[in-house]
């Protein structure tokens, strides 16, 4: 398997960076990179730091991080540069075509990760120190730009930008948006099973919510006006205050950089205190996604509603709440953990992209979380699940969470040989995080 894994981040290395997964997705995408770079790290230190510097060199003036960088134009994926168009915004990378949306900020966390597995501490530090500031300005983006109410929970404008693209949780939305049929050709429907990908009625709202922001060439004030989807999304604001922390103890561990710690502590105290009070839904028992265009909760738990775990956001007894909520929701005894989205709701679709399917990179995540409070036995159930999952079916894109159909010959959905799950794969099997208690 680890073989396996290996080979397959090879074949995906472009020069630069890795692609997620071949013909289906031929670019480099943000958060995909930062979980490749941990994988990388645990065999070509040097590969993981260039994969990290590819991608912030398509930073934009505004600190800004895109979600895709077209560095080769491919036949093989829409939609591309020429539909994006994030040149209309005044502060693009004239280097990079790329979206003019972001994904989940994980490259904090990452840059510590990478550290934490470095054998030569001195080297790694070197890299830190010469690109830390890059992120800082990435997270002083989000603060600046994407929190209009000054409440320290940053607001996502598209569900592209969520990395859990086409949950139930963004239904509700769309049907409040009137969004015109458009005519354009799919790739990724010819490439697999249209039947795991999102429908060509939701590529509609997708492509309509880029056309509004293009409108408006991506400022993000008119965005934080006009967009039809405005959201604060806890997996989203869980990586942000989670990279915060990362950032605070690379900077300790650099030494100087005061006002930027002060900066990020302010941060935290108000993203913290914002976080509980607003996104934790008692009644539910779960974290919670806020609509902040129609100004109401969206009222569903999906494995988003744990990735606070992995943040340390939740105080004891809200980390009691959610373990209840995931055992009973998510971990009956012929559920793998975790699906994406709540088995119990009617929405729930085991094989369909983010609407039930487990994800590797989810998992990753909340076992870490569980660690960090204790829960050592579910975190590795979850560890063992994903490991389980994968040497079933090999290191597709998401699998099913019914252990039922395991049996016999079963394949995983989406992409093959992805490469964050073999990436994350790496890490949780070469290098595990010590059980803390
Ligand atoms: C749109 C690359 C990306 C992941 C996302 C995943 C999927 C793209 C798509 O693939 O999204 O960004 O075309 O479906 O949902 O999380 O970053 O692996």
């Amino acid at each position: 398997m680890r073989d396996r894994a290996i080979e397959i981040l090879n074949a995906n290395w472009r020069d630069g960076y890795t692609i997620p997964s071949k013909n289906l997705y031929p670019y480099q995408w943000n958060w995909d990179s930062g979980f490749i770079a941990i994988g990388l790290a645990h065999y070509d230190m040097d590969r993981a730091q260039k994969e990290l510097e590819t991608l912030l060199n398509s930073q934009w003036e505004n600190g800004f991080i895109p979600h895709i960088i077209f560095h080769k134009i491919s036949e093989t994926y829409f939609p591309g540069p020429n539909f994006h168009r994030a040149d209309l915004h005044p502060l693009a990378n004239k280097k990079y075509p790329s979206t003019g949306m972001t994904q989940p900020p994980v490259l904090g966390f990452v840059l510590e990760r990478i550290y934490e597995i470095a054998k030569n501490k001195a080297d790694s530090l070197r890299f830190i120190k010469k690109n830390i500031d890059k992120v800082y300005k990435n997270h002083h983006y989000f603060y600046k730009h994407r929190d209009p109410n000054n409440e320290g929970l940053v607001y996502i404008y598209h569900n592209w930008e969520s990395g859990t693209d086409n949950s139930p949780l963004w239904d509700p939305i769309f049907e409040t948006i009137d969004a015109p049929e458009y005519n354009f050709e799919r790739r990724d429907t010819s490439i697999i099973d249209p039947s795991e990908r999102p429908t060509k009625r939701e590529y509609d709202y997708y492509l309509h919510i880029i056309d509004i922001a293009k409108e408006h060439n991506y400022s993000d004030n008119k965005i934080a006006e006009f967009s039809p989807f405005l959201v604060q999304d806890p997996l989203f604001n869980s990586m942000l205050i989670k990279s915060n922390r990362s950032l605070i103890t690379l900077y300790k561990m650099i030494g100087g950089n005061e006002d930027k710690i002060e900066q990020l502590e302010r941060w935290q105290v108000k993203s913290l205190s914002s976080f509980n009070s607003k996104l934790f839904d008692e009644d539910l028992s779960a974290y919670i996604h806020y609509d902040l265009r129609n100004d109401k909760p969206i009222r569903l738990v999906s494995s988003s509603s744990f990735s606070p775990l992995f943040a340390g956001i939740p105080n004891k007894e809200q980390a009691e709440i959610l373990v209840k909520t995931m055992m009973e929701k998510f971990g009956g005894k012929d559920m793998y953990l975790c699906a994406s989205f709540d088995p119990t709701n009617s929405k729930f679709n085991p094989k369909k992209y983010w609407r039930g399917p487990v994800w590797i990179n989810l998992n990753w995540m909340l076992y870490q979380g569980l660690l960090d409070y204790g829960y050592n036995d579910l975190a590795n159930r979850i560890k063992s699940d994903t490991l389980e999952i994968l040497e079933k079916v090999g290191f597709y894109e998401y699998t099913d969470p019914r252990k039922t159909i395991y049996k016999g010959k079963v394949k995983g959905y989406g992409g093959s040989d992805f490469s964050w799950s073999a990436a994350l794969y790496l890490d949780l099997v070469n290098n595990q995080p010590t059980i803390r208690t």
